[in-house]
């Protein structure tokens, strides 16, 4: 009887916490879309990198840096939110000398949840 008690017991808190944690996964922030675009060639260096989210983001906690072939920072380290949108950071780079260049991206929510990513893109020559 204690048995059968203390696993009802449990399931219950099991799906009280499923039902807890459910809008909170689907607060993460996802990279949304980007400029220059995920996977895409631009024709001229573009002056710096913008990357969309699906949620607001937490700049103080959240990283972008954009790297050569080589794995080597080429942006100017100046991560910033993009003006007038919580969704959105942006990092300027020199001008960049044609060829493939990765974006790596950390985001902190607001709902406190971190997601991260790559994508690449090439200046064409
Ligand atoms: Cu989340």
């Amino acid at each position: 009887m204690s048995r059968v008690r203390s696993t009802t017991t449990w399931r219950a808190a099991l799906a009280a916490i499923t039902v807890a944690l459910a809008p909170a996964a689907a607060a993460h922030a996802f990279l949304d879309h980007a400029s220059p675009p995920v996977g895409g060639t631009v024709g001229k260096p573009p002056p710096e990198v913008t990357v969309w989210f699906s949620e607001p983001l937490e700049p103080a906690f959240s990283t972008l840096r954009v790297l050569d072939k080589d794995g080597k920072p080429v942006d100017r380290g100046d991560r910033k939110p993009a003006s007038g949108d919580r969704t959105a950071m942006r990092v300027s780079v020199p001008p960049l000398a044609p060829g493939t260049y990765t974006v790596k991206w950390r985001a902190l929510s607001v709902d406190t949840h971190v997601t991260e990513g790559d994508f690449t893109f090439r200046v064409a020559r």
